[in-house]
């Protein structure tokens, strides 16, 4: 069995870290709801990325066995459980402030996502040449198993952000989206639900940030594996697009 720390080591080398000893050089944002069947190994293998990481998950009263599965992990991650559900941005906007990594990152309770991908994601923002990354599913044609639907509303929403900002990137709903944690934490975000996304891209696009993308891979899973965004989720997304528009930091 190697070493696990020096595999930490060697992987923190290659990428430039900045952070101090002692400091995480990654915030994962995990917002969960209901998710038993993947939480464990979501949070496994995220604590096995060869960064040091800073796990926090957000478990909105969840009434499955993710509670139980969270204890399980003791103080290996920060878990904040509120009573009621309040939707994945509010999730997002209430670990904010507890995150202390140089980048931070989300992670849907789900594994649609690889956290294996993780470093690949962040490296440019540890190294100091971007602010922004988002984990892009489409640079390599559309991921097999997305329902047409959303395959729309994504190209939809890129278009949207062309359009509007006059920013090409291919992919504006990814959940792999990755920023300078000062960054994401100026942004004053208000998002309640799945608007998270657009909010972040919008703002980030007026804080006068570059967004990188690289490709990472996508394993959509459907409505009756627990999916809980809805395609009338839609209109929202392209609403918070439009009302950022003009946005400025106050
Ligand atoms: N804490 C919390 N988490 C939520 C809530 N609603 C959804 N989530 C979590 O947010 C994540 C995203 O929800 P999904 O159902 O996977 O939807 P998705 O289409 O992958 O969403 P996006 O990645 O935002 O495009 C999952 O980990 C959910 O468990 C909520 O009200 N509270
Ligand atoms: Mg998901």
């Amino acid at each position: 069995m190697p070493d696990r720390s020096l595999a930490i080591e060697d992987a923190r080398k290659s990428i430039i870290t900045l952070m101090p000893e002692g400091q995480p050089d990654v915030t994962v944002i995990v917002p969960a709801l209901n998710e038993e069947d993947t939480i464990g190994e979501v949070v496994e293998r995220l604590l096995a990325v060869p960064l040091r990481m800073q796990v926090i998950v957000v478990d909105d009263g969840s009434t499955d066995q993710t509670p139980t599965v969270l204890k399980s992990f003791g103080s290996k991650i920060l878990v904040l459980t509120n009573q009621a559900r309040g939707g994945k941005g509010a999730a997002i906007r209430q670990a904010l402030p507890h995150a202390n990594g140089l980048a931070t990152i989300i992670q849907d309770a789900d594994l649609e996502y690889l956290p294996e991908e993780i470093p690949q994601v962040v490296r440019a923002i540890l190294s100091g040449k971007e602010s922004v990354v988002y984990g892009t599913r489409f640079q390599r044609g559309m991921p097999k198993g997305m329902a047409i639907p959303n395959k729309i509303v994504n190209l939809m929403l890129a278009w949207s952000v062309r359009m509007l900002y006059w920013r090409r990137i291919t992919d504006e709903a990814t959940c792999y989206k990755a920023f300078r944690t000062d960054v994401l934490q100026e942004m004053n975000l208000q998002c309640k639900r799945f608007e998270f996304c657009p909010e972040a891209t919008a703002k980030s696009i007026r804080l006068g940030k570059h967004i990188a993308e690289v490709p990472i891979t996508y394993i959509p899973r459907s409505k009756a594996a627990g999916k809980k965004i809805r395609w009338t989720d839609a209109p929202e997304a392209f609403w918070t697009l439009l009302k950022y528009r003009f946005w400025r930091k106050p």
